[in-house]
């Protein structure tokens, strides 16, 4: 072997091998990592990755996901042209088309749709992926529209809702620096967010107490938890009230902080005068000196940094209330915007809290006067409609089936994947209903399958994008490889589709760049700049976020306090203002399906349905796969690997067991997302929390038998 053949194969970079680092991201999760990746590119191809050692998010690291993504990039599936639909819906074949035909035709459907049906009967949805969001917002309202649907509606959502209704403000971190204790409820980063994990390692290994809340046996309780409770899926709130009932019982809450910042403490501390350790015992499954242990922990280790899962607390019907019993703990302890406990954050751009204002909002709003109609679910969910500014996805079907109080006729979809709803295939139905559907997708999805017309979009590796970072960083990424075939970044497409639609939005039409602009304007940094930079910026003059500011201020809430008793769920009657609890699944019969699905805990090597066909993920789980508990399995006659089928009262699926102690008798978990096992074939659409709207993934009633 030669010496230049010795370099190539070791893929180094050089004149003599022609191989460049350039950066990008990872777009595969969730916004607030983002992962720095530096791609090695030769001739156009990306040949290897690796993570920016620099990179103030992930520091050289990558998770099993962001290892991927040169296969990920590369599926020989990726959609090239646009297409158009030719045989009947659903029949999966299309003839290729050029853009311009596809603008020319989207552009007259939908505004002959407007014309006839009014600019509410279109549907904007986006699925999963962030970065143009703010774009398709905009678009929406710009259009008239104001039905901006994303499936955030299942997801973070919730938590905003929460943070807003209590505080006045959109979200919290926990300031695990400081913590002396801090509280993993439904915490389990190692398979979702690995890196969030390093913090609590390190201030652990300092000292730092741990309890985890959690039904399973997970890699977080195993490495980190003092203390681990195993509440009954869905029972969290009983939990919560319970140590708010020990802590007041003892007197370890800060009455002092309480009389300044907190609402309604005393109907609080009466309601949860019922929720004695015996009695969260009954309801929970947690033994009630377990309960008193934890409270101890915690009021012997103040402050505490409590961290709250979205998903897997919001997944219930009970979820928004069992979330507000548990963030009423930071009140009572006076550890809400303090030092070691929870600290409110604003997002700078794209969910993400740089520590900076921009204008995304205005950006967003400009339009927001041409919208006449109310949004999708504002009449069913209308706590989720005073603070999100958002339509409730989940009651898309009923609109459909119903049409009021207006009919829906069309949907410009990015990302869109119907499967990832609850009752799935009442959506497809539903969906198919409509005159026109559009998707944009970098594959040929089941979703895209019976659209009318397909789009091709790029990946973060192809496109330049907006990124805010916490800490005050912005970056503008560029694309290290030319888009992959005809496909087309997202905003590009929107900007240029508002071109040929006439959309009266000169901004938009003007492209990304002037949109960016005007979203930057205020801050002292230049679009310029972030051009120039090969990597994230910071902004200048950005100074850490003092904790107690907010309180100071007075909270953005009707007392300007802290709700434990909520004045905005007040206005509504049927709603409690207390974060009161009910029971999971109590309205289900019990001896037909008598085990409950809960789908799903996030597994390690998939994101949705986005890496299953990703060899590398793949080979990591090869099968659909179900956890369940050896006593469950001897029970049921059901021994490791063998094949089983799990029924709902809407349909059945065939996965194979893993028996595993780890986890929680009774209840199955099965993770969404596998094309030919599709959990939201069993869930409901219908048992939805009447306070979010967010379906109940994490508590379907099933049985389970071996085949
Ligand atoms: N049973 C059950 N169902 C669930 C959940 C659960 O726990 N249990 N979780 C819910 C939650 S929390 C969430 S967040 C949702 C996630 O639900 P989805 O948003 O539907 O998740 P994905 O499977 O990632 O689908 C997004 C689609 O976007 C495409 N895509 C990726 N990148 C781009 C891009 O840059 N541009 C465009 N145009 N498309 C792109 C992908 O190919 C993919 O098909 O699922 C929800 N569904
Ligand atoms: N690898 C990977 N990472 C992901 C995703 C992915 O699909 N794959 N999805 C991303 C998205 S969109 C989201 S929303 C997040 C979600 O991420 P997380 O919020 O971490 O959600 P899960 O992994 O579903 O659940 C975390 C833990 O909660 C436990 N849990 C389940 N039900 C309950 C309950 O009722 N009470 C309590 N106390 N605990 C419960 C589970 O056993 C699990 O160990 O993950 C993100 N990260
Ligand atoms: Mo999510």
């Amino acid at each position: 072997m030669d010496e230049k053949e010795r370099l190539l194969k070791a893929k180094i970079p050089g004149e003599e091998t022609g191989i460049q680092v350039k950066r990008t991201i990872c777009d595969i999760c969730c916004p607030s990592f983002h992962c720095g990746i530096d791609a090695y590119v030769k001739d156009g191809q990306v040949i290897k990755i690796e993570g920016t050692a620099d990179h103030p998010v992930n520091h050289g690291l990558l998770c099993p996901k962001g290892l991927a993504n040169r296969q990920y990039i590369y599926r020989n599936d990726r959609l090239q042209t646009p297409l158009r639909r030719v045989g009947p819906r659903g029949s999966g074949q299309f003839e290729p088309i050029s853009w311009e035909e596809a603008y020319q035709e989207i552009a007259q459907r939908l505004n002959a749709i407007k014309a006839e049906s009014g600019p509410e009967s279109v549907l904007f949805y986006s699925g999963y992926t962030k970065w143009y969001r703010p774009f398709l917002h905009r678009f929406t309202y710009s259009f008239g529209s104001p039905n901006f649907l994303t499936e955030s509606s299942s997801c973070m959502t919730s938590t905003f809702l929460n943070w807003w209704v209590t505080t006045g403000n959109p979200m919290c971190s926990s300031d695990v620096a400081r913590a002396g204790v801090f509280l993993g409820w439904a915490y389990n980063p190692y398979y979702s967010r690995h890196l969030a994990a390093l913090n609590v390692e390190k201030r652990k290994a300092e000292g730092m107490k741990v309890i985890i809340i959690d039904p399973r046996i997970t890699p977080a309780s195993l490495k980190l938890a003092d203390i681990h409770l195993r509440p009954r899926t869905g029972t969290d709130g009983a939990l919560a009230l319970g140590l708010a009932h020990i802590l007041i019982r003892e007197g370890r809450i800060d009455q002092d902080y309480i009389d300044r910042y907190v609402y309604g403490f005393e109907a609080y501390a009466d309601y949860v005068k019922q929720f004695t350790p015996q009695r969260v015992e009954e309801l929970t499954g947690v033994p009630a000196e377990q309960l008193e242990a934890a409270a101890r922990m915690i009021w012997e280790n103040l402050p505490v940094a409590i961290n709250e899962s979205a998903a897997p607390l919001a997944h219930h019907r009970n979820g928004f209330q069992n979330y507000r019993a548990i963030m009423s703990l930071s009140a009572i302890l006076g550890c809400f915007d303090r030092p070691g406990g929870q600290i409110p954050i604003q997002f700078s751009y794209n969910y993400l809290p740089g520590g900076f204002p921009t204008r995304e909002d205005a950006f967003i709003m400009e339009h927001h006067d041409r919208v006449k109609a109310p949004a999708v679910g504002a009449e069913r969910f209308p706590i989720w409609n005073d603070f999100i500014h958002e339509a409730q996805a989940n009651d898309l079907s009923r609109q459909i089936e119903e049409g009021t109080p207006y009919p829906i006729r069309a949907m410009l979809g990015f990302g869109m994947n119907y499967r990832i709803s609850p009752d799935d295939a009442r959506l497809k139905n539903n969906l198919l209903k409509l005159d026109f559907l559009v998707n944009t997708e970098l594959f040929m999805t089941d979703t895209c399958k019976f659209c009318d017309i397909v789009l091709p979009a790029c990946t973060s590796f192809e496109r330049s994008e907006l990124k805010s970072y916490g800490g005050g960083y912005l970056y503008l990424t560029k694309p290290v490889i030319p888009p992959r075939f005809q496909s087309r970044s997202d905003i590009q497409i929107l900007c240029e589709l508002a071109r040929a639609m006439d959309l009266d939005d000169q901004l938009l039409r003007q492209g990304p760049e002037a949109c960016w602009a005007y979203i930057l304007q205020d801050l002292p940094l230049s679009m310029q700049m972030l051009k120039e930079a090969d990597g994230p910026v910071k902004v200048p003059g950005v100074t850490p976020y003092v904790p107690g500011t907010m309180l100071e201020r007075g909270l953005n809430t009707a007392s300007g306090k802290f709700e434990l008793y909520s004045l905005a769920i007040e206005k509504h009657p049927g709603f409690d203002p207390l974060p009161t609890y009910r029971p999971p699944y109590e309205d289900r019969p019990d001896e037909d399906l008598p085990m409950v699905l809960s789908s799903s805990p996030r597994l390690p090597n998939v994101l949705h349905s986005r890496l299953h066909k990703v060899p590398w993920n793949r080979s990591l789980r090869p099968e659909p796969t179900a956890d369940l508990h050896p006593e469950d399995g001897d029970r049921l006659g059901i021994a490791q690997g063998d094949k089983i089928e799990i029924t709902s009262h809407r349909g059945s699926i065939q996965v194979k067991a893993n028996l595993t102690l780890k986890a929680e008798p009774g209840v199955v978990c099965f993770y969404h997302g596998y094309g030919e096992a599709d959990a939201n074939e069993l869930t409901d659409n219908e048992i939805l929390d009447p306070y979010s709207g967010f379906p109940s993934y994490r508590e379907t009633r099933v049985s389970i038998r071996r085949v």
